[in-house]
């Protein structure tokens, strides 16, 4: 029994989860930290690194937070030799900093789209960069880049998002095409619609009180009938997190409740 549970131990390692003030990145986080990792984290916000310290503390968790913008390649490569400095060097990346712009593309300014596809492909290209060094010469690494459905799927409004989740699925593959030599597994975690606030403006009530189209329009699309939570991909990030999954690698593993199985319940 012992020997599965090793499998699935973090202990000695250290974990930075990009964005892991709140939301999916929090609860990725915990879990990582429950399995025995030493927790890095980052974000742009005093106020948000604030309220995070606390939360951790509140769970139990000596976690190291680190104002950083992902986007900038030198605040990166100093938050990473400030990490191995701190807690050693990185073991694990789990590239989970992310926005959404809801804009019809028609009407979205390109400035507002190239922010987009920087925070949500070219900072995980950074920060992958800049760790990869210290997994290649440990011999050993995981890096975990939080794709999403619309790495396979498309939708009104979010054009510029669905190109950014589609193209880290896609380097997502090239890291482990690349460096799986090294015995690096670069693998995808792919959450469905989790209720975070990414996504509140999709299930608030509207102003009459009423459900929001959204929200009934994604239950009646996932088999589960129900929005994710964060702590829904506590387990699958532990498991490619862990040596449970040494042998995976540019596999994108879709946390969705079934939706990207299922044609939806007829009207
Ligand atoms: P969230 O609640 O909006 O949290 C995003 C986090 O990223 C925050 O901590 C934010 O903190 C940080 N962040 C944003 N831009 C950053 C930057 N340039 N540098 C450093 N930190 C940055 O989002 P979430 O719902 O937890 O989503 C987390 C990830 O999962 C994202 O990549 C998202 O695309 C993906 N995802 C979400 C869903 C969903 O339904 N919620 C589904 C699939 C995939 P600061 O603003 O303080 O920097
Ligand atoms: C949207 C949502 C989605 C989710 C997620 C789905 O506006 O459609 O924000 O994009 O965030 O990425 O997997």
């Amino acid at each position: 029994m012992d020997e599965i549970r090793q499998l699935f131990s973090l202990e000695g390692k250290v974990a930075l989860v990009t964005g892991g003030a709140y939301g999916i990145g929090f609860a990725i986080a915990e879990a990582l930290a429950e399995a025995g990792a030493a927790i890095a984290f980052n974000c742009r916000s005093q106020a948000h690194m604030d309220t995070a310290l606390k939360n951790y503390e509140e769970k139990g968790i000596r976690a190291k937070g680190y104002l950083c913008d992902v986007t900038d390649e030198t605040q990166v490569q100093n938050m990473i030799a400030d990490i191995a400095k701190e807690l050693g060097e990185v073991d694990i990346l789990v590239n989970n900093a992310g926005i959404i712009k809801r804009i019809p593309m028609t009407e979205m300014e390109v400035e507002a789209f190239r922010e987009v596809v920087d925070i949500d492909l070219v900072a995980p290209y950074i920060v992958s960069k800049a760790v990869l060094p210290g997994m290649i010469a440990k011999g050993k690494g995981k890096i975990i880049n939080v794709c999403s459905m619309m790495s396979e799927l498309g939708r009104e409004t979010v054009s510029a998002y669905a190109a950014a989740k589609g193209g880290l699925k896609m380097l997502t593959k090239n890291i482990a095409s690349e460096y799986g030599q090294y015995n690096i597994q670069c693998n995808g975690l792919g959450p469905g619609y989790i209720a975070t606030p990414q996504t509140a403006p999709l299930r608030e009530p509207q102003a009459d009180g009423s459900r929001h189209p959204f929200d009934a329009f994604i239950v009646s699309k996932t088999p589960q009938a129900r929005w994710g939570t964060p702590e829904d991909l506590k387990g699958p990030a532990l498991f490619l997190a862990s040596d449970a999954s040494d042998f995976i690698n540019g596999h994108i593993l879709y946390v969705d409740g079934g939706i990207l199985a299922y044609i939806g319940k007829q009207p």
